[in-house]
């Protein structure tokens, strides 16, 4: 599958975002179609050191299991220790060249918020990108000023041969905005983590 298709239904979730167990939630998100997981265990509550490596194990054990994309939020440490087929970085993280000539092979994602990001980041060493967000979210505490979809169709006018994901705030109610508006795919967190029916609510976006 082409990287573009394989981004079409993207989770990102560490056990932070959880109620119940993590593991559970992502064999269930894998039920209902998930194509993308990324391990992002990061913020108030979330593990460290062996704890996050095991957690880590049993979700890419999962996605190894059933042909989905596992994606390491920011720590290139991970990359090696958990076989992740690639990482996802922010604009304060490693910078993307570096990241490149380390991992000549996965895949690089790179969050881009806003207009300097866009032009001041080398998005031909990246394979993807992430936009937003794209609605409010109070996911992620310290989350940029949300863009609205005009910033997916900005985005995709400038690299339309660069596959892109919006997040940040989509939702089962207005991911198709999102898809409308260009995207590839949609990435969420608390639409799947937070859903009463974790596989309907994947189905549904
Ligand atoms: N980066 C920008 S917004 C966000 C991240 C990690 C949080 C997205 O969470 P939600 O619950 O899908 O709005
Ligand atoms: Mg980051």
């Amino acid at each position: 599958m082409d990287l573009s298709n394989q981004l079409r239904k993207y989770l990102i979730m560490g056990s932070q975002n959880c109620s119940r167990d993590p593991v559970d939630i992502l064999k269930e998100a894998i039920d209902g179609g998930i194509t993308v997981f990324q391990y992002r265990e990061k913020g108030p509550g979330s593990l460290e050191g062996e704890a996050k490596v095991e957690l880590g194990k049993k979700f890419r054990a999962l996605c190894r299991n059933h042909d989905v994309l596992f994606i390491v939020n920011d720590d290139s440490e991970l990359v090696e220790p958990l076989e992740a087929d690639g990482i996802h970085v922010g604009q304060d993280d490693v910078d993307v060249e570096e990241l490149r000539t380390l991992f000549p092979d996965k895949v690089i994602g790179l969050s881009i918020s806003n207009e300097d990001e866009l032009l001041g980041s080398s998005i031909e060493a990246v394979d993807y990108l992430g936009a937003g967000p794209v609605f409010d979210t109070s996911t992620k505490v310290d989350a940029k000023e949300a863009v609205g979809v005009r910033w997916i169709e900005r985005v995709k006018r400038l690299h339309p041969e660069v596959p892109l994901v919006g997040i940040g705030g989509i939702t089962v109610d207005n991911a198709h905005e999102v898809i409308e508006a260009g995207a590839d795919g949609v990435s969420v967190i608390s639409a799947i983590t937070e859903a009463e029916d974790v596989a309907k609510a994947v189905e549904k976006l």
